[in-house]
């Protein structure tokens, strides 16, 4: 029987690139992309999905005889600090009824999308290692590392195929991020193609690891076409690509949009960045599925630049 692939929070960063992605592997038919809110241009089957109503993920199983599940709605850190009971409600009762339905349907495989976030201040903060106690300081945070600890239980409790990856903050061209504190590396991108300064809200020595969108996609699916035999981290595996601080970054649109410049105004989110990891160890992904990332700063800026002059071209915008 063909895999149906559900995947929720399909408008979001990462959500709608990895839908299509999906669409691409699976075929348009065999992914039902759900969200709260439809994308106007969006193209394949959409249902609406709230996922803290447990009845609504179970309908949406039965009827489309879903076999896996990507779950990747969540509030991010620096939004999810605006209401912190609704941001812990939401991120972790929805991840909760996706690994009910998920035992109680029978499906093959669920992917849990975790964060660098759950790391905090005690950590060390070059090549953090995998296996490190958790003290975040964000609800986002916590609430991530929570939802690892309910993937790794349902795996040894019920056996299901919970898969997950920390990702960095993670950098495309394809969508806007939303309430991120890593967003200032995608909105630069954007100012320096309209020729405009940008005033970031961090300072410019925050170093912080990042990713860009196609590795990060690329990693999900690698991670889940992965042998059972060969995923040995059932909380959730670090995954590494690059590390710059907004200086960096500066320097390197520069190097294609001579006249661009980032001026440094700290915000609220200067403290979010300041509880994280600079640099992140990912020795255990390497080895149990050979991930290997592919794009680093200077790679990362030319494709943003080039895919960004065409979104921005008058026929596109
Ligand atoms: C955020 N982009 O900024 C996310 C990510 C590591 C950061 O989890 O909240």
């Amino acid at each position: 029987m063909k895999d149906k692939i559900l995947i929720t929070g399909a408008n979001g960063q990462l959500g709608s690139v990895l839908t299509k992605k999906l669409q691409d592997t699976y075929g348009i038919t065999n992914v039902i992309a759900t969200d709260i809110k439809l994308n106007a241009n969006f193209k394949g089957t959409f249902e609406f999905l709230d996922t803290t109503d447990y009845n609504s993920i179970a309908t949406i199983i039965k009827e489309h005889n879903i076999t896996e599940i990507y779950h990747m709605a969540a509030i991010l850190s620096a939004k999810g600090e605006t209401n912190p009971l609704h941001t812990w409600n939401i991120n972790n009762n929805t991840f909760l009824n996706i690994l009910e339905a998920a035992r109680l349907f029978g499906i093959k495989k669920v992917f849990y999308p975790s964060s660098i976030a759950v790391y905090g201040k005690n950590a060390p903060k070059n090549e953090t290692p995998q296996d490190f106690f958790l003290t975040p300081t964000t609800v986002y945070g916590m609430s991530k590392a929570a939802g690892e600890h309910w993937a790794n239980y349902y795996f040894l409790k019920y056996n299901l195929d919970v898969r997950s990856l920390r990702y960095p903050g993670v950098i495309g061209y394809q969508t806007s991020p939303g309430g991120g504190t890593t967003d200032y590396a995608v909105d630069a991108y954007h100012y320096a193609i309209k020729g405009e300064n940008y005033t970031c809200f961090l300072n410019e020595t925050s170093v912080l690891p990042m990713i860009y969108m196609d590795d990060a996609i690329r990693a999900t699916l690698e991670l889940m076409n992965a042998s059972k035999a060969q995923i040995k981290t059932r909380t959730s595996y670090n995954i590494a690509s690059m590390s710059f601080n907004p200086k960096a970054l500066e320097h390197a649109i520069c190097e294609l949009i001579p006249h661009f410049k980032m001026i440094y105004k700290p915000d609220f989110r200067q403290d979010i960045a300041d509880s994280w990891p600079n640099s992140i160890n990912d020795n255990e992904a390497r080895t149990d599925w050979n991930w290997q990332p592919k794009y680093d700063l200077k790679a990362m800026t030319v494709d943003m630049i080039k895919n960004l002059k065409e979104t921005y071209k008058p026929e596109n915008a």
